[in-house]
């Protein structure tokens, strides 16, 4: 299992995925960052059909319909606000991951794109972040079927580096990394 991993760096709303996830928050309501700019993309269909959904707790997730993005679907999923790792921030972070994959599994959809959830404003670390986000996939996909492809989107070159190393650690080759 070598081709179901892919690293990318760049703007994961120009991704043309079946489904690709956000870092929202409970309410669902757009925000900044990633999931300002899945909003801004998509267009206003998208924030109407999340106003209809209602609270959606840390580690959990929910689809949508993805209106003016190439993909098919957006995965809302909201991480963990990081204090000080001593709340169960990483369980959070990895059920937030697994409950994403299950939606796409579900739907059994070929191809899923994560950003590098939670680390921006809910400020968690990013090398203990993509420790989870690559552990909780790789996991995943080792038991799972589908998604078959999982994109891991880095928006900066230390993340994409950070993923590179983690991927490398486990011994798993991603091929060369694509810029969007
Ligand atoms: N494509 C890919 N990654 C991006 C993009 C993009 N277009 N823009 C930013 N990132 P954040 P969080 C990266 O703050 O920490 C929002 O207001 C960014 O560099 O978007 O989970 C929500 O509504 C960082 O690595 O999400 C919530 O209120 C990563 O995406 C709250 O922020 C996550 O940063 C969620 O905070």
């Amino acid at each position: 299992m070598t081709d179901r991993i892919e690293i990318v760096e760049g703007d994961i709303t120009q991704l043309d995925v079946d489904a690709v996830v956000t870092a929202a928050n409970e309410a669902l309501m757009g925000g900044g960052g990633v999931d300002g700019a899945v909003h801004a993309a998509a267009g206003p269909g998208l924030f109407e059909e999340c106003q209809s959904i209602g609270i959606c707790p840390e580690g959990e997730a929910r689809i949508t319909g993805a209106y003016l993005l190439p993909a098919q679907h957006v995965i809302h999923a909201v991480g963990p606000v990081y204090e000080d790792g001593s709340r169960g921030e990483a369980d959070l972070l990895r059920a937030t991951y697994r409950s994403s994959l299950e939606l796409a599994a579900e739907r059994e959809l070929f191809s899923i794109a994560f950003p590098c959830i939670a680390t921006g404003t809910y400020a968690y670390p990013n090398e203990e972040a993509c420790q989870v986000a690559v552990d909780t996939v790789v996991e995943w996909l080792d038991a799972n079927k589908f998604p078959r492809r999982v994109v891991f989107c880095c928006y900066s070159e230390p993340d994409t580096s950070l993923y590179r190393a983690r991927l490398a650690d486990l011994n798993y080759s991603t091929g060369p990394d694509v810029e969007s």
